[in-house]
């Protein structure tokens, strides 16, 4: 099944005229990107189709892979460069007057996702395709993905991002794939066919859900994988007695609460929020996504599940899909009959649940009575697999009522509570981490009760992301460095890059690497200059922290950091000081209001600093904003050092830092999630260490004082003090006392005062080393040599053969 292409050029033309209804060649660049999309997604289907042959006709296990979400930016530019036609599309484009970059800028970022969960997804499904593995990705088609950002008056203001307006080329929708998702109701008994008492659901307020289908390519093979996203709609059988009570119009407009439901993602990435419609966007997409694969299952094997597990697999990214678990016991029990125990051994044979968080505000927990009230059939069997575990618990551990209060799936309490990881982990044959340390501090404390009982279910994975994205489409200068210098292997198989290593010692690769950075530098500051209107000088060290706001990841310490040169700066003690640029961008939760104080703080602390004459050879601060995935692939580049300052034992693993040590950063961090992993990979002395690791931590917070490290320490003190003073906001006094009240305040989580010190030093050792431009590049290309253990290609390397069994097509 080939179909046949005419050259790029004219199927451009063609889509534009006929998909498009344009004639000319001076229309605008949207409608031009868009008929080049459509040409490149029509170079994508015939090998789409034929992976999805493979996939049937292969017996390897298949993975589902089901998240909320998919960060997945934009996928115009990644499609030209897996399918090496980047040559052509650049000449084709001059014809429309247009360079390839302009046309890929006319792409809205799908942003499905919120932050590092989201976007690993996105890197996994990429490593897949590349792998040929067969995996299908699972989720959610939000009308509105990630919100906008914008500043005004130093603030963040949400703007909704409707992401879908001019329409998305790189779906397919699938209306012959529709199922049905069930709500509320009740549960009650009947008599089947065979006789044998079944549970029914009645009652329920039905939503149809529709799949839309992305490809994802592989690079220079001929594989496309799937991303199937689920869009709600109404039932098209209206409500009867709404109908015949001549509502008619009211039982149309009930199709606008079906819709609802996929209409927008949650912006939480720290904190659940218990709200019944994030509960109907998780339901809705594990009950339509189990329904498919079991159709699919039904078709070829008719209504024996006894080899489904063997076969597949689904992956629960963090616990938002955890419904799976009660649902494919469901699915089993009352619509295909099976027994209890039968349904119990397949769905815990074939389910693996990734944790992604170990801050306790972040670990889900859905009220029972919402539950019940929403799902009541799924909560009957949450009582039931409680019920079960719970009495293995107390033959295995006798006696022992404490442990079985602390491993219940319910909570107790005046509002009992479904622990979502708890049922994860009782559901699933194996349990992840992401970075080593972060799987340490799961058995070690959150899930040490069942590390105990069950300790060859927990693994580690540490994350990685994909070098084709996140440097040799990122950055195509240091990509052509790289081929001639080691070759192109690397963008396949990133052990590759080891090779560069010796390189190191070769004083003209050095000036080189040097153009490299210099260009993507220059390329960084226009950014900047273009979207926040603060001039960066390419000279100067490029300093950079961009992720989500929040507390633990610690954007204060890296704005008192900035205060401390100012005051310096102001005092005239710039001795030894390296003039830098420090980016800082994030989204803040609309509802986290300290992160967005902060989000304050950083644009007053820069306007203030930005309008100094004094300062302006040493130092410019910038809020970069609205930070999202295509602005990540302008910022990487261009930085010279990483901040990866959070908590130790409070980030996870971190997946922008492999992103910059890819692209020639070092990295000033913690112990903490992958920084060890890097530090260890890119020697000790190529790493910026500083701070309390997570034991010492845990061991400060019995007996912290940060108010006598602050009195004992001047640097410190007057650092405290301007801010205290209202200096960086003279007309609204007392707007960040409750920040530095935090800082003081003995019972602070983030130990952010506690660090401070260590972090000044460690910051003088990048000013000193960042003058000596031969070590710097030094140190910049090891780490960039070491950096092979960071692809996800590695990453899902592991999962394929350790977790999931699943063999390359
Ligand atoms: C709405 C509730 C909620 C709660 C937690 C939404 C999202 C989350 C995620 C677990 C937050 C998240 O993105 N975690 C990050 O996952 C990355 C990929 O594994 C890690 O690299 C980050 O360290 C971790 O913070």
């Amino acid at each position: 099944m080939n179909f046949p292409l005419a050259s790029l050029d004219s199927e451009v033309l063609r889509h534009l005229n006929y998909s498009l209804g344009h004639h000319s060649k001076t229309v605008n660049h949207s409608y031009v990107y868009r008929a080049f999309a459509i040409a490149v997604r029509d170079r994508l289907v015939s090998n789409w189709l034929k992976t999805q042959e493979r996939m049937n006709a292969s017996d390897s296990r298949r993975v589902y892979y089901l998240s909320l979400e998919f960060l997945i930016g934009r996928s115009f530019s990644n499609a030209v460069h897996n399918l090496e036609l980047g040559d052509a599309a650049r000449v084709v484009a001059h014809d429309y007057g247009v360079s390839l970059e302009e046309l890929a800028e006319q792409e809205h970022d799908a942003g499905l996702g919120n932050g590092g969960l989201g976007r690993l997804a996105a890197c996994f499904l990429d490593s897949c395709a590349n792998l040929e593995l067969p995996v299908v990705g699972y989720g959610i088609r939000y009308e509105y993905g990630m919100f906008h950002q914008h500043i005004e008056n130093g603030r963040q203001v949400e703007d909704p991002d409707h992401w879908l307006r001019d329409g998305n080329t790189w779906e397919i929708e699938r209306p012959e794939d529709a199922r049905r998702i069930r709500f509320y109701g009740n549960t009650t008994q009947s008599i089947d066919a065979d006789g044998d008492i079944r549970q029914v659901l009645i009652d329920t307020h039905d939503v149809l859900a529709i799949p839309f289908d992305m490809p994802i390519p592989g690079f220079k093979n001929s594989t496309v994988n799937t991303l199937r996203l689920w869009k709600a709609t109404a039932t098209d059988v209206f409500d009867l007695e709404e109908f015949n009570s001549g509502s008619y119009t009211e039982a149309v407009a009930s199709k606008n609460s079906a819709e609802q439901i996929t209409m927008v993602l949650y912006p939480n990435d720290a904190s659940e929020n218990g709200k019944e419609l994030r509960l109907k966007q998780q339901y809705f997409l594990v009950s339509a996504s189990l329904q498919d694969v079991m159709a699919s299952w039904v078709k070829k094997h008719g209504e024996d599940f006894t080899g489904f597990a063997e076969k597949n697999c689904f992956q629960l990214n963090d616990t938002h899909p955890a419904c799976a678990v009660p649902e494919l016991m469901r699915l089993l029990i009352d619509q295909y009959g099976k027994s209890w125990d039968d349904a119990w051994a397949v769905t815990t044979s074939c389910m693996a649940y990734t944790n992604h968080t170990l801050l306790p505000e972040a670990l889900e927990r859905w009220s029972v009575r919402l539950f019940g009230k929403l799902l009541p059939r799924l909560l009957e069997i949450i009582y039931e697999i409680n019920r079960r575990f719970l009495k293995t618990v107390a033959e295995q551990y006798p006696g022992d009522i404490e442990l079985q209060r602390r491993v219940s799936l319910i909570e107790e309490g005046h509002d009992p509570q479904i622990r979502m990881a708890y049922l994860s982990i009782v559901g699933s044959y194996s349990v992840n981490g992401v970075a080593q340390l972060h799987t340490d501090l799961l058995t070690a404390g959150l899930f040490s009760d069942f590390y105990k009982m069950w300790p060859g279910k927990f693994n580690n994975k540490t994350n990685g992301v994909t070098q084709r994205r996140w440097l040799a489409h990122c950055n195509p200068e240091l990509k052509d460095l790289l081929n001639e210098t080691i070759g192109d292997q690397w963008q396949k198989d990133l052990s590759n890059i080891k090779k560069l290593e010796s390189s190191a010692e070769d004083a003209e690769f050095r000036v080189r690497w040097r153009e490299v950075k210099h260009v993507n530098k220059q390329a960084l500051a226009k950014y900047v200059n273009e979207n926040a209107g603060v001039e960066f000088d390419p000279s100067f060290l490029f300093d950079v922290q961009v992720k989500r706001i929040h507390e633990y990841k610690r954007q204060l310490l890296n704005v008192l950091h900035c205060v401390h040169l100012y005051d310096r700066i102001l005092a005239g003690d710039t001795q030894g000081m390296t003039p830098r640029c420090v980016l800082i961008g994030g989204k803040a939760a609309p509802g986290y209001h300290l992160a967005k104080l902060i989000v304050k703080l950083i644009n007053d602390v820069a306007s203030v600093v930005n309008s100094e004459p004094k300062a302006k050879d040493w130092l410019r601060i910038v809020f970069f904003p609205n930070y999202r995935v295509s602005a990540m692939e302008v910022i990487c580049p261009g930085t010279d050092l990483s901040e990866q300052i959070s908590t130790a034992g409070k980030e996870a693993s971190g997946t922008g830092n492999m992103k910059f040590m890819m692209n020639g950063a070092l990295t000033i961090g913690t112990l903490d999630g992958a920084n060890i992993e890097i530090r260890e990979k890119a020697g000790a002395e190529n790493f910026f260490l500083f701070g309390l690791d997570a034991a010492e931590v845990k061991k400060t917070r019995e007996n912290y004082r940060p108010n006598e490290i602050i009195a004992a320490d001047p640097e410190i003190r007057r650092v405290m003090e301007l801010v205290e003073s209202g200096h960086f906001n003279q007309s609204e006094p007392g707007i960040f006392d409750i920040l530095t009240r935090g800082l003081r305040d003995a019972q602070d989580q983030w130990l952010t005062i506690a660090d401070f010190r260590s972090y000044i030093d460690a910051q003088k050792r990048v000013s000193s080393v960042y003058q000596d431009q031969e070590q710097w590049s030094r140190q910049s290309i090891i780490n960039v040599a070491n950096s092979g253990w960071f692809s996800s290609d590695r990453t899902i390397g592991q999962y394929a053969d350790e977790i999931w069994k699943a063999k390359k097509l």
